[in-house]
């Protein structure tokens, strides 16, 4: 495929190809790897996603940072623990489907089918889809397809890792008032009163489609974030002890990230009908304050 001219195919840093894109409005970074948009730096800002300095990029490992894309299950599997978190497709390699760019912005779409791999751990005919426009924001969307003759259900989501300057310093807006249960396990729903503040390990699941606004005081910008197709919404920071216990992850790195994933997890669990499709979609704009 040709490559529009803001876009190169390299496969020096990491066993499989990544995507760099260097663009007068945009500077991104895509591993085709799970389909991982790993870098967004939209142009006069600084850069978006967090990346951990121990990310591991092998073949086979999800990358710790970025986006990874959870599907087609969130968080363990429901039944079978030997299966791994979050679903597979983000340690299989896509396939480059779609690349052009306008003025303004680069649009990359990457593809995913069924195999017998993928069989092997989901025994379901599906086609996936990544669309990223990379420009002033940043628009992922999942496209996932039922290309079978039977129906069948499915969790997900974009977990984006979030740069902050200091997580114990920035206030979370927009899900006051929504009902949230801490960690998958519980189903002790509460409700959210005014803003979130990161004071110890979050793992939440909210029942919302709300956009979310993260108020950064310390590097002076905000990200707002929107999404559809999502009716969950995941906020995390793993805080101290858990930080000790990710390889991927420097001990001291907890303050540096949040992650506000577009989910559908819980009790928002999507069936798809045959030749029918679901489309989850995170977008993130960033304000300076
Ligand atoms: O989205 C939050 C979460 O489910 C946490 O429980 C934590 O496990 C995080 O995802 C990271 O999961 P990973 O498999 O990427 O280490």
């Amino acid at each position: 495929m040709t490559l529009p001219p803001s876009v190169s195919l390299s496969e020096e840093l990491a066993g499989y190809p990544i995507l760099d894109i260097e663009h007068p409005a945009v500077i991104g970074r895509i591993a085709l790897n799970g389909a991982h948009v790993m870098e967004w730096i939209p142009d006069g800002h600084d850069p978006v996603l967090y990346m951990s300095a121990e990310a591991q990029f092998e073949p086979g490992k999800p990358i710790r940072g970025g986006i990874p894309v959870c599907w087609p299950w969130f968080g363990p599997h429901p039944t079978d623990t030997s299966k791994p978190a979050h679903g597979f497709v983000r340690t299989m390699i896509w396939e480059i489907d779609a690349a052009r760019e306008t003025e303004k912005e680069v649009e990359i779409v990457l593809k995913l089918q069924d195999s017998a791999e993928a069989k092997a751990l989901w025994p379901h005919a599906f086609t996936a889809r990544l669309h990223v426009r990379l420009g002033a924001s940043l628009e992922v969307t999942l496209q996932t397809i039922n290309t079978g003759d039977t129906a069948w259900s499915m969790t997900g989501a974009l977990h984006t890792y979030l740069n902050v300057e200091d997580v114990r310093k920035i206030a979370i807006h927009g899900l006051h008032g929504t009902q949230y249960v801490e960690g998958r396990l519980s189903s002790d729903k509460r409700p959210q009163h005014g803003t979130i503040v990161i004071d110890q390990e979050v793992d939440r699941l909210y029942a919302s489609d709300a956009t979310v606004i993260v108020h950064d005081p310390k590097w002076g910008r905000e990200l707002v974030i929107e999404k559809a197709g999502s009716l969950a919404t995941v906020v995390w920071n793993p805080w101290i002890e858990k930080s000790k216990r990710l390889a991927d992850l420097p001990d001291e790195a907890y303050p540096e990230f949040l992650c506000i994933e577009a989910a559908n997890a819980g009790e928002d669990v999507v069936t798809i009908q045959p030749g029918h499709e679901h489309l989850l979609m995170q977008r993130i704009d960033v304000r300076k304050i």
